[in-house]
């Protein structure tokens, strides 16, 4: 009976270890933690219907963060070449189906600043709004 009793407490004794331990496993990873003063989007190109789009359509940041765009073309069909152009920040590439191109540049200027496909006049494009610098400079 002594015996059971003290099996019963040194069970009950490993429980909450064992718990923590899976807890511990949980817990995310900090390997790919957002940068400070760093923005990162994919933009992509693609179709719906029959109208071209780069998405998303608004980008938002804060002046004087580094803006690092990828910019990739999905849009399926015998035209494989589309402009990124944003003219606000003399950004003007094309990017072909398949071969995404990455634009840094710091948000130096703040505004709306719209952003375009400098090859189709009917692909829509976006803007970029570019917010006042943040007060709290703790961030
Ligand atoms: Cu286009």
């Amino acid at each position: 009976m002594i015996v059971m009793v003290a099996l019963a407490i040194a069970i009950f004794a490993g429980a909450p270890r064992g718990f923590a331990d899976e807890t511990a496993k949980l817990a995310p990873m900090a390997t790919d933690a957002p940068q400070p003063g760093v923005q990162k989007f994919t933009v992509v190109a693609v179709q719906i219907g029959t109208t071209k789009f780069w998405l998303p359509s608004t980008i938002i940041v804060h002046q004087g963060e580094k803006v690092i765009l990828t910019l990739k073309n999905d849009i399926p069909g015998a035209e494989d070449r589309h402009g990124f152009s944003l003219p606000a920040y003399n950004i003007n590439e094309v990017i072909e189906r398949g071969q995404p191109k990455t634009v840094t540049f710091v948000a130096t200027r703040e505004g709306v600043f719209p952003y375009l496909c400098q090859l189709h006049a009917a692909h829509v494009g976006g803007q970029l709004i570019v917010e006042p610098k943040m007060q709290d400079e703790s961030r």
